[in-house]
């Protein structure tokens, strides 16, 4: 433990580090009965130094931490302190203020930090285990707003924390990767690196990462990636394999392998286990054996040459099965009756149907996103900014989206190079009707229909709330369906068979939204969701331009749903996607605002 601390403070603190800090000064502030803009400023700021590019220190340096977002004088100031010191004032009192175990209680979903201050108050709660024994005792009921039913949710809360426990969600595994991979091809004897494991086959959330190095140095590059400032503790250092720990997310398993190895070595640790063990059978049956060195003929002592894993796959009479869906859920039986479907690829998405812009809560204008969209390649986006009862996104009134309606007008004469849907994210209310008149929705291209709003969950059915929504004839996508946060917020206790029978019945697509942070619908409805006959709409609900970069990610996690072009509804071209909207409106009675391109509108 020495030794981790040590090297910890070798370098100076990382952004995720200074992000880290933020948010728990945040969380210490919220527990303090500290709400609303000063709250957020802190989630704002801890935010985009998280994923700012470049390291802060450097910026420090040259005095510009202000031009970070979200950043002014004051936060500037915390962050020279916390370069410096790795603390700041304000952090130290709000520690010796608040016992460690309430941050602990804040993490358990369902709990907020009212409710922490509240038993903590009152009861004297201060950590998850006397929450959990307060909550089966019976004691909560005597506080205000804590009946039954919250004590439940806060027990099956605790249950979800402990299983998330030691594994991390995907989009931190996805940043942490990133960074050693970046840090990983500086040294020039690394031919090539990569994830494996469950990162590379988009698990929601990853056990320990595994990366794999090609070189002709083994030794001398895990000894590098040992040394690297984000490595908090060496666990293991050999000839071929490192072991380490970060603190963004505990253990990373290194492998080098000389480049020849290496399509059998990324066979081998990208796993699923169960398709491993799959694949080796095939193997033995031909005559092979198969392990992370190679495919061997049996008897032969240098292995059947591979340029790639697909070669391998080749060899035993198989296509080549994407790292997606490698779970043995039925994809090796496909694949042996050559019935494997040509699953979806970033290049098949002609659109983005959701996107917020500066508008409501997005962070850039219409015309920076679409620029970007076309850039990207995309024929068409989709802006899609909050509905009115939104209120702390800024969601628009029917007449401000009649405003926005006119810019977008603009900007689609100007031509951008992308063509611009002009959508609404509309608020699905308690009973299941939408926020905004039918009159108004009406007069959009596209209505996407979601639910954000702060309603009691469990005094509400949301199955009855989202089915009826997927009803309506003006709804084109249900967002987000379950509304979970990976690590963070279970789903709704939405039945999604019933919805997706809904959806089927009238023709509404349903989203996987593509943030790493909600991969929602997840996989295995995807699938579902498909086979009944449902489209999926992969879509980044990005709020500022980088996060256009997520429908990669979309594309990820719908391929593990085994989604094909042909059930995905942004793989239509623009006529297709518009004809697909007037036919299933206009089925039901209803118009839509799009006929065809500008001028035919
Ligand atoms: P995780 O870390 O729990 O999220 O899941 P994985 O799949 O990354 O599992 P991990 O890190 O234990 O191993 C990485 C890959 O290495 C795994 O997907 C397949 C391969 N592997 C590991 N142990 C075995 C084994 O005993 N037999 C076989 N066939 N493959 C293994
Ligand atoms: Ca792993
Ligand atoms: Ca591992």
């Amino acid at each position: 433990m020495g030794k981790t601390e040590e090297k910890g403070l070798t370098g100076p603190p990382t952004n995720d580090e200074i992000a880290a800090r933020f948010e728990e000064m945040a969380s210490l502030l919220e527990l303090k009965g500290t709400e609303g803009y000063k709250l957020r400023a802190y989630h704002r700021a801890a935010q985009s130094v998280a994923s700012h590019p470049e390291p802060l220190s450097e910026l420090s340096r040259r005095g510009e931490l202000q031009t970070v977002r979200g950043i002014g004088a004051s936060f500037a100031a915390k962050v020279e302190e916390i370069l410096k010191t790795r603390t700041c004032p304000l952090l130290e009192r709000l520690r010796r203020e608040i016992p460690p175990g309430i941050l602990e209680l804040v993490r358990i979903p369902g709990v907020g930090a009212k409710t922490a201050a509240l038993v903590w108050r009152e009861l004297g709660v201060a950590d998850a285990a006397a929450l959990e024994a307060a909550a089966k005792e019976g004691r909560l009921a005597s506080l205000k707003g804590l009946g039954d039913k919250r004590a439940a949710a806060i027990l099956a809360g605790i249950e979800s924390l402990r299983r998330w426990e030691g594994r991390t969600p995907i989009a931190r595994a996805m940043a942490v990767s990133e960074t050693l991979l970046r840090e990983l091809a500086r040294h020039p004897a690394v031919v090539r690196a990569e994830a494996a494991g469950s990162l590379r086959r988009m698990r929601e959330t990853v056990g320990d990462l595994d990366l794999l190095v090609a070189t002709e140095s083994p030794a001398e590059v895990l000894r590098f990636f040992a040394s690297l400032p984000l490595v908090s503790e060496v666990i293991a250092l050999g000839e071929t394999k490192a072991s380490v720990r970060v603190t963004a997310m505990g253990q990373v398993d290194v492998r080098a392998v000389r480049p020849p190895g290496y399509p059998a070595a990324l066979l081998y640790f990208t796993g699923s286990k169960e398709h491993n063990v799959r694949l080796r059978e095939i193997a033995k049956a031909l005559g092979y054996k198969l392990n992370e060195y190679g495919l061997f003929r049996e008897g032969e002592t240098s292995p059947v040459a591979a340029a790639g894993e697909a070669d391998i796959y080749a060899a035993l009479g198989l296509p080549f099965v994407p790292p997606e869906v490698r779970e043995d859920d039925g994809e090796v039986e496909a694949a042996i009756a050559g019935e494997l479907p040509a699953f979806v690829e970033l290049s098949d998405l002609k659109g983005d149907l959701h996107l917020h812009s500066l508008w409501s809560d997005g962070r850039d204008e219409i015309r920076a996103l679409a620029e970007e969209a076309a850039r990207a390649g995309l024929e068409y986006i989709a802006v899609t900014d909050h509905s009115r009862s939104l209120a702390f996104a800024r969601g628009l009134t029917p007449e401000r989206l009649m405003q926005q309606a006119v810019e977008i007008a603009a900007l689609n004469r100007e031509g951008l190079g992308t063509r611009i849907l002009h959508g609404c994210e509309v608020e699905v209310l308690g009973d299941g009707t939408l926020d905004t008149p039918d009159a108004v929705l009406e007069r959009l291209d596209f209505v996407i229909a979601a639910v954000h709003s702060p309603v009691r969950r469990e005094a509400v059915d949301m199955t009855a709330r989202l089915t009826r929504a997927a009803g309506h004839p003006l709804v084109d996508v249900i967002a987000h369906p379950t509304g979970r946060i990976i690590g963070q917020r279970e789903p709704y206790p939405v039945d999604v068979g019933r919805l997706i029978e809904a959806a089927a019945a009238s023709g509404c697509a349903l989203e996987l939204n593509a943030s790493p942070h909600r991969l929602d619908l997840a996989p295995q409805y995807v699938r579902q969701a498909a086979a009944a006959g449902v489209k999926i709409s992969v879509n980044t609900d990005a709020h500022d331009l980088r996060s256009l970069a997520d429908l990669a990610v979309g594309v990820g996690a719908a391929r593990r749903g085994w989604l094909t072009p042909r059930a995905a509804l942004n793989a239509m071209s623009l006529d297709g996607l518009l004809k697909w909207r007037r036919e299933r409106i206009g089925a039901r009675g209803y118009r839509s605002a799009s006929a065809g391109p500008p001028g035919e509108v």
